[in-house]
């Protein structure tokens, strides 16, 4: 970035480098091999058409840099990781419109889910649905202990049918039977309550999230790459594998549930609750 090349030296640049776009920081330490991915969307960092594009872009560029091991995921908002799915990108939108946001959120999963980089959630802030589910694609998940926060997969609530690879994800991440309650009820856990099924890791206070998961991040490292990776993507590859053969079927399925004026009028409903509830 411009900070580092102002105070000049070669060798700073070279171990470090900084690189914004607008909503994503990500500053990547080239001493570690390990980027720190600060999301930056005001309000509340929801994942929009536009936004997520800029996450897979910023991704892509770590995933293809070989010198890059890790990566953490944090938010810069307060109070925030990220409040999930854009609902003004699923609300009042064109089926044509629908369809180019899906596939971004498809694209996003695929590739975070799938990444040959340790990933580590440093979740910061409440993190509903679609944040619940980016944290969920990481190898490990840090979340501030303050009870004021809360972790789920809370669709029901707003009418709307988590997909079944966001099923998948929580099935292996808490198990079965914790997911079959938290997707019927639309669950929305407290940390304590996600650290007791294991939908995060580890609880710290909220000065220490992201110093943690670079500490944290260093017992990651210490695995050898190669074995490391081959395990996760064994692990993980069957689940992959069932979204991306059936992408375009998932874009159609969405496309005609969401745009139902059923489903429309839930999530009108549900945008003006979100109103209320401030005033
Ligand atoms: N999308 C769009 N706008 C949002 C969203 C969102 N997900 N979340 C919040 N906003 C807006 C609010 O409406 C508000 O707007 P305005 O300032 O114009 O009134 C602004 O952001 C700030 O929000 P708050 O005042 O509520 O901020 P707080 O700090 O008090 O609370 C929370 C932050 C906890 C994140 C809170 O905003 C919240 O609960 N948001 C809703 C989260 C949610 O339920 N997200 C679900 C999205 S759906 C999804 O991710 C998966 C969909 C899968 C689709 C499957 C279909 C087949």
């Amino acid at each position: 970035g411009h900070a580092a090349a102002r105070r000049a030296p070669a060798l700073v640049a070279q171990r470090s480098s900084s690189s914004t776009s607008q909503k994503i920081k990500v500053d990547f330490d080239q001493s570690s091999g390990v980027a720190v991915m600060h999301m930056q969307s005001p309000p509340v960092n929801s994942l929009s058409l536009e936004f997520l594009t800029d996450v897979c872009i910023a991704l892509e560029k770590l995933e293809m840099d070989k010198s890059c091991r890790g990566l953490v995921v944090t938010s810069s908002q307060p109070k925030v990781f990220s409040a999930g799915l854009d609902i003004l990108d699923m609300y009042g939108k064109s089926p044509e419109h629908c369809a180019e946001f899906w596939k971004a959120v498809q694209e996003m999963w695929l590739k975070f889910y799938g990444s040959n980089m340790i990933t580590i959630a440093a979740v910061n802030g409440s993190s509903p649905a679609g944040g619940c589910l980016l944290s969920m694609t990481c190898d490990y998940r840090i979340m501030a202990d303050n009870p004021r926060y809360s972790i789920g997969l809370n669709e029901t609530k707003l009418g709307i049918v988590a997909p079944f690879w966001f099923k998948d994800t929580m099935v292996n991440t808490v198990g079965h039977r914790a997911t079959e309650m938290a997707l019927q009820l639309g669950l929305l856990y407290s940390p304590a309550e996600a650290l007791k099924i294991g939908l995060v890791d580890q609880l710290v206070h909220e000065d220490q999230v992201l110093t943690t998961a670079t500490e944290t991040m260093t017992k990651w490292l210490a695995i050898p790459d190669h074995a490391r990776q081959l395990t996760k993507s064994m692990m993980r590859k069957p689940t992959i594998d069932k979204l991306a053969a059936n992408r375009e079927a998932d874009v159609n399925n969405f496309v005609k549930f969401i745009t139902k004026d059923s489903i429309q009028k839930s999530l009108g409903m549900y945008l003006e609750m979100l109103k209320r509830r401030k005033a």
